[in-house]
């Protein structure tokens, strides 16, 4: 396979005017016609007299130039490609082919899910539906007509409907016309038997817009979700970034097999189920959260994204990266803006730094890529988000905004680069940015050391940072980069006041006891003035960097720092460095070959988490958040090698310990919150949910009959699939037989109740799949073969199968390599029938050289049996390779 790299970007030779598309649906096939107005690109360095197509998998039924028919002497085949010769400076262009969208099991192009057609093309599928420039800075207007039988009522494309009507043997068509230039990425179409709920939305200028949600009739009761955070975002995104919606229709459809979460075609969105449906009975809190940000992150792409596209896929966090800024910010207003940043943070510093760690890292805009579908990563994404976050605290919120308007304005309707991004805002603001922009090229997670100084004499107070950054695959040495900490210092009674030395004289916050500090040096100091008593730094508050800060903590001053910091981020911060330290001893203890049963926390150890819990000015979801000790999966991201059992049962050890300790709070808690009420997803009801669910799985923990019975109750009574999943999870995961008798009829009783409702038996499957105790690989296994299974459903192949290998590591690591034996065996078998997802299940293997020998033996060498296998797909290819480099 070929390596593509940035540097050798061209412009293309050929542009498109207009694509006429015509699609002939007949059951087994689909004849695609279409009709490019083509013309040579002015801004071509020579004039070019070939056209080189993309196309894969199309069956070529004809092909002619101007109303002249081509023959074989005319173009050539290649791979992915169709040349022709002797192209003159415009043309038009008809090429009919075939193509079987019910074979298609890559689910990319025009592929079937259950009863309806629907495609997916982000980033290189619309060459499966025809020959085509599928490249993003190739823009044009689209005119699509479907024609289907009347067994598929509803047929869609971008844009607006322009006519529809009968022809004859019971077909139908209709034909939708997209005003607004876009590359063939974001062409859509769907058609099939669906119902739809319907909404309107009038605009800030007035214009009324039709909002719809498409979904399989049985799912019609569970789009209001959806439809009230799609209206939420389209008011949020006037107000906060003035940005207006274009279409007099939009509409989203929601697919039950898709490969991702949901994509942003415009005007017709087309999502994953699982991001779309969402009812108290079936929807966890988390799950209706999920749907309010990908509604919203969907939605916010018709301008970050769609009329301001990418140049190139290097380019992509441009779009991605903004995006998922924009979608977080959103949620932090709709909900706690505390608890959104948490969980940012969280799934950050979990996942994407452990990707920027691996053979796998990558900068926010990467050099080189074999399969670009490999790059839709965390680090595109949420690190790439990070960036923007740090450009909006580096410029403050009224110039950012200035920055995002001059960006909009300045290339609507273009396709442009990261680049592009920083200069409008730069040139907004007035800032230089060329330092910052070394986030974009280099890799790896910067680690920053700080040591301070106080001197009570003088009153002065110095702190030090020093940044360094380990190596990655492209690059050894990295240059400093351009680093916002947002800071405070504590005193004994809270927040002091900063007198900053020196300070530039545009150093200005609003607020006296928070500054923001900008690092652009290897090493640099801070010192200020007028401190009276040796404070507590508070750093990098609302985490202002995605950096790995180092300070010497004692355990007093992150109790301070928990209890009193005026950022509740810090507190939680404090929370889990306290948790950690905690964990650390107990981890040493069973490295040294001690005992864990019985383990016991000192007592202002407790007492600290006991006053969290006592903290009636803490909104609750911190409250469960700051109880919750980190994941396995954060300590593994912190270890140099990683001891999966150490991990898991010194972790386990120290909840024992506190639930022992803090029982009669955790019952009060529980008690406290666990009345039936009717299940609203505000964030307070949210937050009283989660506390309850936290206090709840500390309580399990004691194998109490009481308890334990009480747990079971809440699963067989709870009106709302929250604390139905949250009980269930719990008797799944007891240690005690009552418990485990009661998980089998529930799990047996879950099943017959749900059986109809594919998305919430995978939140079986997935329970089921990440149960810590031994025996679970076996059960997985069993489970491949049930009739709630499906082996061709990316979310089923992400709740059984990637749940295990990914969410419960003491199982997946265990038996001498029969975990990792398992994840190759699946991901050979999806490699030719769905390269993408089988390329995403690697993740796990490809962290091999973190574990111990014997471990990184057992996975390498199913790595190298992956690498062995014939017709290994690109996407897997790239992984593999280099993670074996
Ligand atoms: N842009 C799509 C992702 C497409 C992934 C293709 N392999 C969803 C999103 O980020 O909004
Ligand atoms: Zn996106």
């Amino acid at each position: 396979p070929k390596t593509i790299y940035l540097k050798d970007y061209q412009v293309p030779d050929y542009l498109v005017k207009t694509t006429d598309l015509r699609f002939e649906i007949y059951d087994g096939e689909t004849i695609v016609s279409a009709m490019l107005d083509l013309y040579r690109n002015p801004a071509a360095t020579t004039a070019a007299t070939q056209l080189r197509l993309h196309g894969a998998d199309l069956e070529l039924i004809s092909i002619s130039l101007d109303d002249k028919v081509l023959t074989p002497a005319d173009y050539e085949f290649g791979e992915e490609s169709l040349t022709l010769f002797n192209t003159p400076e415009t043309f038009k262009l008809l090429t009919i082919t075939k193509i079987k969208p019910e074979a298609n099991t890559s689910l990319e192009g025009l592929y079937r899910s259950r009863t309806m057609y629907c495609t997916q093309c982000e980033a290189e599928g619309f060459r499966k539906i025809t020959y085509y420039l599928d490249r993003p800075d190739v823009m044009s207007e689209f005119t699509t007509t479907v024609v289907a039988d009347k067994k598929y009522p509803v047929l869609l494309s971008n844009g607006n409907l322009l006519e529809q009507g009968e022809l004859d043997n019971n077909r139908h068509y209709a034909i939708w016309h997209d005003p607004f230039k876009k590359p063939a990425y974001l062409f859509a179409l769907v058609a099939g038997d669906l119902a739809h709920i319907e909404d309107s939305f009038t605009t800030c200028s007035g214009r009324e817009v039709a909002l719809k949600i498409f979904v399989e009739p049985k799912d019609l009761d569970k789009c209001d979700h959806a439809m009230t955070s799609l209206k939420n975002s389209m008011r949020w995104d006037e107000e906060v970034y003035g940005r207006e919606y274009d279409l007099n229709i939009f509409m989203i459809v929601a697919v039950d097999d898709f490969n991702m979460g949901a994509m942003e075609n415009k005007g017709l969105n087309i999502f994953n189920t699982s991001c779309v449906l969402a009812k108290p009975e079936t929807t966890t809190d988390a799950g209706f959260q999920r749907v309010e940000g990908v509604v919203a992150h969907e939605y916010f792409h018709n301008w970050s994204g769609n009329r301001v596209t990418c140049r190139d896929w290097f380019q992509l966090s441009l779009k991605e990266g903004f995006t998922v800024y924009r979608d977080a910010e959103f949620s932090a207003d709709m909900g706690s803006r505390t608890v959104k940043r948490v969980e940012g943070v969280t799934l950050l510093r979990t996942l994407q730094f452990a990707e920027d760690a691996g053979p796998m890292a990558h900068p926010i805009r990467p050099e080189s890529y074999i399969e670009i579908s490999n790059f839709y990563t965390m680090t595109v994404y949420e690190k790439g988000a990070e960036i923007i976050r740090m450009l909006a605290t580096l410029l403050g919120k009224d110039n950012f905004r200035k920055g995002t308007d001059l960006y909009f304005d300045r290339h609507d309707g273009q396709a442009v680069t990261t680049e592009d991004f920083v200069a409008a805002l730069a040139d907004a603001s007035g800032r230089d940015l060329t330092q910052f922009k070394r986030w974009y090229s280099q890799a790896g997670t910067p680690r920053l050391e700080v040591t301070d100084h106080y001197d009570e004499d003088a009153q002065e107070y110095r702190l030090t940072f020093k940044q360094s950054c380990p190596a990655t695959p492209e690059c050894q040495h990295k240059l400093p980069f351009h680093i916002p900490v947002a800071m405070g210092l504590l005193g004994s009674a809270g927040d002091l006041p900063l007198y900053l030395k020196d300070a530039e004289p545009d150093f200005e916050t609003s607020d006296n006891t928070y500054k923001v500090l900008e690092l652009t040096q290897a090493e640099q100091s801070f010192v200020f003035q007028r401190v009276q008593e040796k404070p507590v730094p508070s750093l990098l508050r609302g985490f202002s960097a995605p950096v790995k800060l180092h300070y010497h903590y004692s355990r007093a001053d992150l109790v301070l720092l928990m209890s009193r910091d005026s950022d509740g981020f810090n507190r939680w911060e404090a929370s889990q460095q306290l948790g950690l330290a905690a964990i650390y001893t107990a981890m040493q203890h069973y490295q040294q070959g001690g005992d864990l049963s019985g383990w016991v926390l000192d007592a202002d150890l407790i007492e600290a988490y006991r006053s969290v819990l006592q903290d009636e000015s803490l909104d609750q979801a911190m409250v469960a958040y700051m109880l919750s000790l980190p994941s396995e999966a954060y300590l593994s991201e912190l270890a140099e090698v990683v001891d999966v059992e150490a991990i898991h049962y010194s972790r386990l050890a120290v909840r024992k310990a506190l639930a022992h300790a803090l029982r009669d709070e955790f019952v009060r808690i529980y008690n406290a919150y666990n009345h039936q009420q009717a299940y609203r997803v505000t964030a307070d009801a949210i937050a009283s949910r989660s506390l309850k669910n936290v206090a709840l799985a500390y309580l399990i923990l004691l194998n109490d009959e009481t308890l334990i019975r009480a747990c079971e109750q809440q699963y067989r009574t709870s009106n709302n699939m929250t604390d139905v999943m949250a009980a269930l999870t719990q008797l799944v995961n007891s240690e005690s037989s009552l418990g485990q008798g009661l998980a089998e009829n529930a799990l047996a009783d879950f099943y017959q109740r749900w059986q109809h409702e594919s998305l919430v038996v995978n939140q079986w499957l997935m329970v089921q799949a990440s149960c810590s105790l031994p025996n679970t690989l076996a059960k997985v296994k069993a489970l491949l073969e049930h009739p709630g299974f499906d082996g061709k459903n990316p979310n089923k192949i992400r709740a059984l199968i990637a749940s295990f290998c990914n969410s419960n590591a003491i199982n997946f690591h265990a038996n001498a390599g029969a975990g990792y034996q398992f994840l190759a065996d699946q991901i050979i078998q999806l490699n030719r029938q769905n390269p993408q997802i089988a390329s995403r299940l690697l993740t796990p293997l490809t962290k091999w050289k973190k574990y111990n020998s014997q471990q990184q033996t057992l996975m390498k060498a199913e790595l190298e049996r992956i690498m062995a296998e014939p017709q290994l797909s690109k996407d897997v290819f790239e992984v593999v390779s280099k993670s074996l480099a």
